[in-house]
């Protein structure tokens, strides 16, 4: 009697076929699918620039600065050429804004003339963390794709502002002990870890869900004189602990770099804030809507997660600047909702 033909391994289930998968389901457009890989080999540059390290002359400042008034690091600059040179051949893009860059670019403006172009906008911040690659903590690239307005074939920064709910997709790469793509097309959020011998992404989980509670936050906590008072409050308990009014203690987590924060309460749980304080009050916040908490939000929300400015959903506030900063609360869904309660009640009781 012949033997039953062995099963074949379940195959390790690369980038590109994930998004084909997506594509045949209809989720995703072929040109998307190609834009998402085109990002991903840019990370995978990136990904061997920041892992040289001291050894690759990549470490330092450039010793410019960008329009966030912070000094750049060579490794944003570097970062920022990669991602702009990668996507300006590919013709997915109408065009493209960076954290490192004043204003959009029309993908006109960067290919060569007669280079096709595409109908997605590309956001991202190249290098977020990178205060960090000084001492070998992880950083990394985050991005978020927009549709470019029908009719528009020359985008200027107005046509980037659109609420989080428009993202066709987003997602971040960490440069860690591992380097890791993590991806959500609005079917849920899903990480790939890159297999340096292959040269390419493996899916690694495939659904992250983020628990409802949790015992651990991420605040920079040095800024606490600065807080409004109902962030005062809420971390107070979180810090009174169990003899508090939570009725348990929590553990506090704080990386300094967004990218490594998030991944922890993806994989783990967890609130992340970045709250208005007296330093930043006048620029709406510290951290940036349309780079950093909108692509951000949509992977936790696509995690079974919440993100909130503390009194609004994050991915409904309608952007008036591309590099508008807002106050961040996003992860474990009934903590960021603890966390929304303190701001809205603190609100009520002020008198009109
Ligand atoms: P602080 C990095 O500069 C960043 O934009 C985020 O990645 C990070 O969460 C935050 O700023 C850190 O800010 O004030 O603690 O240095």
């Amino acid at each position: 009697m012949s033997q039953p033909a062995p099963n074949p391994a379940p195959s390790a289930i690369s980038l590109t076929r994930y998004l084909i998968e997506e594509q045949r389901g209809g989720r995703i457009s072929a040109d998307l699918r190609l834009l998402i890989e085109v990002v991903a080999r840019a990370c995978k540059t990136i990904s061997i620039a920041v892992g040289k390290g001291a050894l690759g002359g990549v470490l330092g400042d450039a010793g410019t600065g960008n329009i966030q008034g912070e000094a750049q690091k060579k490794l944003d600059v570097i970062a920022n050429d990669v991602l702009l040179e990668a996507n300006a051949w590919g013709g997915h893009l109408a065009g493209l804004a960076s954290e490192e860059m004043d204003h959009s670019q029309p993908i006109s403006d960067l290919a060569p003339d007669g280079s096709p172009r595409g109908n997605y906008l590309l956001l991202f911040d190249p290098l977020d963390g990178s205060s960090n690659i000084d001492v070998n903590i992880s950083v990394g690239t985050i991005f978020s794709v927009l549709r470019c307005p029908d009719g528009v074939t020359t985008p200027g920064d107005e046509h980037y502002l659109q609420p989080g709910t428009a993202q066709v997709a987003a997602g971040y790469c960490t440069y860690g002990p591992s380097t890791m793509l993590v991806l959500t097309v609005g079917n849920g959020t899903h990480a790939f870890t890159l297999d340096r011998e292959v040269g390419g992404f493996v899916l690694t989980t495939r659904g992250m869900m983020i628990p409802e509670e949790t015992k651990e936050f991420a605040v920079n906590v040095s800024n606490q004189r600065y807080w409004q008072p109902p962030m005062q409050r809420y971390i107070g308990d979180l810090l009174a602990g169990k003899e508090g009014p939570r009725g348990k203690d929590f553990n506090m987590r704080w990386v300094a770099s967004m990218v490594a924060d998030v991944h922890r309460i993806l994989t783990r749980g967890g609130i992340f804030s970045y709250p208005l304080d007296a330093k930043c009050i006048d620029k709406g916040g510290k951290l940036r809507l349309m780079y950093e908490a909108n692509p951000m939000s949509f992977l936790v929300e696509q995690a079974g997660g919440a993100a909130s400015t503390g009194r609004a959903r994050m991915m409904e506030v309608q952007p008036h600047h591309l590099h508008q900063r807002v106050p961040v609360f996003l992860g474990s869904k009934r903590e960021v909702e603890a966390a929304v309660r303190y701001h809205v009640e603190h609100d009520a009781a002020v008198p009109a």
